[in-house]
């Protein structure tokens, strides 16, 4: 079994492949010593209820009460009030489980009550039992919106309502300028022995942390540290669009096109093992490649990765 060590690492988060990642990582270090810094650019209100996706996604999987299957929301759900919602004709597309609007009433109670967001997601993630330190990227507002053939487009009438099936021109981070990072944010990626980019959207969910002021340039500090991990295998993503909006917006949809979209904030990149006769082309990026198995649906490969990141 791989040592356990005292690795002090900040992860850069989006949802579900970031979620597995931080799970894998507890093989390797303690999880009191990890800290998720977590995209908050797919954040909705929806019947007047503040829904962090990102971060649920984050403290229901490090919880191990996440829904395996959807990805999102709470293993063993019910849908009643969506069942009595809909049956009143009202808008029931962004599904919203009766567990899961347990949080989004708390969440609500708690920013209405003052607390930032912040302050709420540790809240949330010490009731839920979870070690891991969870931050938000900012606590102000900040929203990635979609200029697709359908008009502008919030993330989630994108993700959700099209299904991500329509094409996209561009994409911006709307508040990302007035943002301040949330407090803990650039301490935790000075101080970190190690800074990881997940393997999530580099576009939709990495590109928004490094839209709030100061967050790029602290992780750009520390390229030597900074390893990132592929979210893009052969060509493809695993889950969602990551591999459909880099190819709308121009970029190279391979390992290699990633580690160039991360070239000046990370010194390498881990690449899956179908994709190490890239290896020359990701290493000509100026990222270092690091070529192990990047699928972690088996506990030994996600320790492997663990321990690939956490080097
Ligand atoms: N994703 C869907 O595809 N359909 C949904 O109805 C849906 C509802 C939902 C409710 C709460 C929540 O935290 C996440 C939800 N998601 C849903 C996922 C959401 O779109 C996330 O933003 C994506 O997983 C991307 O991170």
């Amino acid at each position: 079994v791989t040592p356990k060590v005292a690795r002090v690492i900040t992860v850069l988060c989006g949802g579900v492949g970031a979620a597995r990642l931080l799970c894998a990582l507890r093989e390797v270090t303690d999880p009191a010593l990890t800290t998720a810094i977590v995209n908050v650019g797919d954040d909705t209100v929806m019947h007047g209820l503040t829904i962090c996706p990102d971060l649920d996604t984050v403290s229901y999987t490090l919880a191990g009460r996440h829904d395996v299957d959807r990805g999102w929301g709470l293993a063993g759900e019910t849908w009643q009030a969506m069942g009595a919602l809909a049956e009143l004709g009202g808008d029931a597309w962004f599904r919203l489980g009766d567990r899961d609007l347990g949080t989004h009433l708390y969440r609500t109670q708690r920013l209405a009550q003052g607390a930032t967001k912040s302050r709420v997601a540790a809240e949330i993630a010490h009731a839920l039992g979870v070690p891991e330190r969870i931050l938000p990227v900012t606590d102000d507002p900040l929203a990635t919106t979609l200029d697709t053939d359908d008009g502008v487009l919030s993330f989630q009438e994108y993700f959700v309502g099209r299904r991500h099936d329509v094409v996209v021109r561009s994409v911006r981070y709307d508040g990302a300028a007035a943002c301040t990072a949330a407090a803990g944010v650039l301490e935790a990626i000075a101080s970190a022995r190690r800074v990881v980019i997940a393997p999530s959207n580099p576009v939709l969910s990495i590109a928004p942390l490094l839209a709030v002021p100061g967050v790029r340039d602290a992780i750009a500090a520390r390229r030597a540290d900074v390893v990132a991990v592929s979210p893009i295998i052969a060509g493809s993503a695993l889950k969602g669009p990551a591999d459909r909006i880099m190819r709308e917006l121009g970029l190279e949809v391979s390992s290699v096109g990633v580690a160039q979209f991360y070239a000046q904030i990370a010194g390498a990149i881990v690449i899956d093992e179908r994709d190490a006769a890239l290896a020359d082309r990701v290493a000509a990026t100026g990222v270092t490649p690091i070529v192990t198995t990047t699928v972690m649906a088996l506990a030994p490969d996600a320790r492997r990765l663990a321990a690939a990141v956490a080097a």
